[in-house]
């Protein structure tokens, strides 16, 4: 774990004459708004501390369970190359965990403790891998649309107030923009393919454009962490903002495959220069929130097992660790 030197207080503390707490936010205040990054060391607000835990842990489990509903296909992939491919994808979705966890853990928290909240139900993970995959072309919509709205999301992330966090991010937006790619690409085929796949297409897209939109949160007025979360710069736009941003994009692109968007009160607004869209039901999210979405039990099941089976991995990891340690301790 990363917690070198992470004193209570931390150096910039140390050195504040004061050692008064207002004092010290608004010095931290100025930094952020000066565009420097805060580090693992810094002196910073317990509650950005935690609002940062929280988003990267809930960040790095969403990584982890999103490899399940396109890792249902690895055996299934329509070719060899299909295959590789997701493979790879779903490969790099778990080194986009491990990444997150550990700039979680330069915050002071173990990664094992993060992992037991999520396989105890106690921690969030994004909305939309409680979706199911029942076809082929949900692999592609997961890529384009879902990887696309995570783009959306993370372009910003890259700028967050916080080193590690932003650092990270970097990495992970260019894995994933050639996921969203992989993705588009598979729904072209499709779309260009018979009038049966035609429709398997149309039929993903009918099936994760709402869960898609979801996935930026609620809406800003909703929104409990989005405003001080804005201030921190660590996000740097709103739910609402990103979502329509996504619409934007995402738009153009159903277009071009001439699939259609589930959405009868979609229209593109001239003068606003967006496209509007209807109402999202909120009361689905708050379900799948709340545990009861279409695979919350199965994906759970699933990690805990894949934890379990694992363990022997971790065990020998660790003793692996300690026997060389011991041997560079007795070289020494
Ligand atoms: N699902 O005050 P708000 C990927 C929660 S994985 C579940 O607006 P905030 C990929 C929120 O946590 C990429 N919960 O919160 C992987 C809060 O709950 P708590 C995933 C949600 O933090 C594999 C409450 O609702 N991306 O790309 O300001 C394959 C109130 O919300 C959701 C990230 O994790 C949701 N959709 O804003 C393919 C991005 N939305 O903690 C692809 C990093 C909200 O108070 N995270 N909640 O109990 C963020 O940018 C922000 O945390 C959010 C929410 C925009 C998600």
């Amino acid at each position: 774990m990363y917690t070198q030197g992470l004193d209570s207080l931390g150096k910039d503390c140390l050195r504040d004459e004061t050692r008064d707490g207002a004092a010290l936010e608004s010095r931290f205040q100025a930094r952020v708004d000066a565009e420097e990054k805060i580090e693992a060391k810094d002196w910073m607000p317990e509650a950005y501390r935690r609002t940062l835990i929280r988003q990267i842990s809930q960040h790095a489990h969403s990584e982890v369970v999103g490899m399940l509903p396109e890792g249902n296909w690895i055996t299934r992939a329509p070719s060899l190359k299909r295959k590789t491919i997701l493979i790879a994808k779903v490969q790099d979705e778990g080194g986009h965990g491990a990444y997150l966890y550990s700039a979680a853990e330069t915050l002071g928290v173990a990664r094992a403790e993060l992992v037991d909240q999520l396989l105890a139900g106690k921690a969030k993970y994004s909305s939309i891998f409680n979706y199911p995959t029942p076809t082929w072309a949900d692999v592609g919509a997961i890529g384009w649309l879902v990887d696309g709205a995570a783009i959306m999301n993370q372009i910003p992330l890259c700028r967050c107030s916080y080193g590690p966090y932003a650092r990270a991010m970097v990495r992970i937006c260019k894995e994933e923009s050639f996921h969203q790619r992989q993705g588009y690409e598979i729904m072209l085929t499709l779309a260009r393919g018979t009038e049966a796949q035609r429709a398997m297409a149309q039929a993903a897209l009918d099936r994760w454009w709402w869960p898609s939109l979801m996935m930026f949160g609620p809406t800003d007025t909703d929104s409990k962490h989005g405003a001080q979360s804005m201030r921190w710069k660590i996000k740097r736009f709103s739910n609402d903002e990103l979502r329509q941003k996504f619409v934007d994009t995402t738009v153009p692109q159903a277009d071009y495959l001439g699939l259609g968007v589930p959405d009868p009160e979609l229209a593109w607004d001239e003068a606003a220069q967006h496209y509007r869209f209807g109402p999202i039901d909120w009361s689905e999210f708050e379900r799948v929130l709340a545990g009861h979405g279409p695979c919350n039990r199965e994906r759970m099941e699933a990690r805990c097992k894949a934890h379990e089976e694992g363990r022997w991995v971790r065990e020998a990891a660790a003793a692996w660790a300690a026997k060389r340690s011991a041997v560079a301790m007795q070289a020494a």
